[in-house]
C-alpha cells in the first residue's frame, strides 16, 4: 500500500481562481473569448500575474510574451521542474482549457510551500502566449519560440487574422517581457489539461496519463473561380468557388470517416468573396485542420488533398493555392514521468489509463527542450472548444493533487520523505 501524500491542493481555491479567470473576456458569447494578445487576454494575464505575485513567486515574463512565476527553492543553480498550460482561449471557449494546468500549476507551489516542503530545486509555473492559435498561426506559438522551434522575430512579427502584428500587440498589453525565451531550461515538464476528448468520461477514470501527441498539419486553401450573376448563370458554365470549396469538405469527411483510422479532418473557417447572395462566389478561402497521431498516415492524407484539389481545379475550371501555416510531428513523451503519473495516481486511489493526446499543447513543444509528460482528467461528455465545457470538480482536484505529487517526485520530495 502506497502511503497516504499528506499534502492536498485547496480545493476552493483552486476552483474558486477557475471561474474568477472564466469570467473574464465574456462579452458578446456564453463563454470568455480571450484571444491571444487581445485587451481580453492582458486583463486574464494581469489577474494570473497577481496570484503569482501574491504567492510569493518572482514574476517573469519573456519577449514572445511567456509569463512565469519562479519559486527558487531548493538549489538555485538546478534546472527548475516546469509545469504550466495557456489562458488564452478560442472564441465562445470553456473555462477550463490551458486555465486549468496554470492555475492548478500555481496552487501546486502554493501547497508545497505552505506544508513546508524543501523541493531539491526551483518549481516554475508557466503561462504560454497563443496557444490556440485562433488569432495568430500557428498554435503553440509562445511555447514553440520558447523550445527554439521558431525563430523569436518570426514569433513577433507573426500576423494575425485582424492584421495586427503579435509583437506590437505584446507591447500595447504592456507583455512584451525582458527574458530570452528558453532562459529557464526545465529539468521536466508536466501539464496538467483536461482531456477535450471522449475516453476517460466514457471509461468512468480520472486520471489519464498522456504518453504521445497526435501529428498536426493545419493549411489555409484559396479557391479562385469566375463571379456571376446567380439567376442568368447556367450551372454548366459556372466556376463556382463555393461549389468546389464544398466538394474538399466532403472530400476530407470521406476521408477521414473512412474505416477505423484515427485521422481526423475540420473545416473551421470559411470565408467567401464577394459573399452576395445573388453572386456565384468568385474566391473561397477556408482552413483544413488535419490530424493523426502517425506521421506516415499524416503526410499521406496532406498528399491525398492535394491530389484531389489539383482534380478540382481541373473539373472546376477554378484556381487552388494552399498556405501552410503549421505542421507539427506527433511526439512521443518521457516514459519516466508517464509512470510517476501513474505511481501518483495510484498513490492517491485514483484509476489512470494510458493515453494519446488529441490536442496540441505548449507540452509539445516543451518536450523539444527537456523530458515532459502530461496528465488529462475527464471531459463531461468529451466536450471543449465550448461553452459546455465541463469537468466535475472532483477530478479538477484530483488531477490537481496528482500534479502535486508527480511535481514533488521531480522536484526530489516523494512521499516516503513526507510520510516520515
Ligand atoms: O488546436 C489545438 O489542438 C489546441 O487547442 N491549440
Ligand atoms: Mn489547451
Ligand atoms: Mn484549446
Amino acid at each position: 500500500m502506497v502511503p497516504q501524500h499528506p499534502a492536498a491542493v485547496d480545493a476552493s481555491r483552486l476552483l474558486g481562481r477557475l471561474r474568477q479567470l472564466g469570467a473574464i473576456g465574456r462579452e458578446g458569447g456564453d463563454g470568455p473569448t480571450r484571444l491571444a494578445a487581445s485587451d481580453a487576454e492582458k486583463a486574464g494575464r494581469d489577474l494570473v500575474a497577481g496570484w503569482f505575485a501574491a504567492a510569493g513567486l518572482e514574476v517573469a515574463v519573456d519577449r514572445i510574451g511567456n509569463l512565469f512565476g519562479i519559486w527558487r527553492g531548493g538549489d538555485p543553480a538546478l534546472a527548475p521542474v516546469m509545469v504550466g498550460s495557456h489562458i488564452d482561449t478560442v472564441i465562445n471557449a470553456g473555462i477550463f482549457d490551458g486555465c486549468y494546468g496554470v492555475l492548478a500549476g500555481l496552487e501546486v507551489i502554493e501547497t508545497m510551500r505552505a506544508a513546508g516542503m524543501a523541493p531539491g530545486r526551483p518549481v516554475v509555473v508557466a503561462a504560454f502566449t497563443n496557444e490556440e492559435g485562433v488569432r495568430f498561426a500557428p498554435d503553440m506559438l509562445g511555447s514553440l519560440v520558447y523550445a527554439g522551434g521558431l525563430a523569436l522575430e518570426a514569433g513577433l512579427a507573426t500576423v494575425g487574422t485582424d492584421g495586427a502584428v503579435l509583437g506590437a500587440e505584446l507591447a500595447r498589453i504592456g507583455y512584451a517581457g525582458p527574458h530570452e525565451p528558453g532562459f529557464l531550461r526545465p529539468h521536466a515538464y508536466v501539464e496538467l489539461h483536461i482531456e477535450q476528448g471522449p475516453v476517460l468520461d466514457r471509461e468512468g477514470v480520472p486520471i489519464g496519463a498522456v504518453e504521445n501527441l497526435q501529428g498536426i498539419s493545419w493549411q489555409r486553401v484559396t479557391i479562385d473561380g469566375v463571379a456571376n450573376h446567380a439567376g442568368t448563370t447556367p450551372m454548366s458554365m459556372r466556376h463556382d468557388a463555393g461549389q468546389a470549396a464544398a466538394r474538399v469538405i466532403t472530400f476530407l469527411r470521406d476521408r477521414a470517416g473512412r474505416g477505423n483510422v484515427p485521422t481526423v479532418a475540420t473545416v473551421g473557417c470559411m470565408a467567401f468573396e464577394p459573399n452576395a447572395i445573388n453572386v456565384i462566389p468568385s474566391r473561397a478561402t477556408f482552413t483544413v485542420d488535419l490530424r493523426d497521431p502517425d506521421e506516415a498516415r499524416l503526410r499521406e492524407e496532406e498528399a491525398a488533398l492535394a491530389r484531389y484539389l489539383v482534380e478540382l481545379a481541373e473539373a472546376e475550371g477554378v484556381t487552388i493555392s494552399v498556405e501552410r501555416l503549421a505542421r507539427f510531428e506527433p511526439v512521443i513523451f518521457e516514459g519516466a514521468i508517464v509512470a510517476a503519473v501513474e505511481r501518483a495516481a495510484a498513490g492517491r486511489g485514483l484509476r489512470s489509463r494510458r493515453m494519446t493526446s488529441g490536442a496540441g499543447h505548449d507540452a509539445q513543444m516543451m518536450a523539444r527542450l527537456c523530458p515532459a509528460a502530461m496528465i488529462f482528467v475527464p471531459s463531461i461528455d468529451g466536450i471543449s472548444h465550448n461553452p459546455r465545457e465541463r469537468t466535475l470538480d472532483a477530478d479538477l482536484v484530483g488531477g490537481a493533487n496528482v500534479l502535486l505529487d508527480t511535481v514533488c517526485h521531480l522536484a526530489g520530495i516523494d512521499r516516503e520523505d513526507l510520510a516520515s
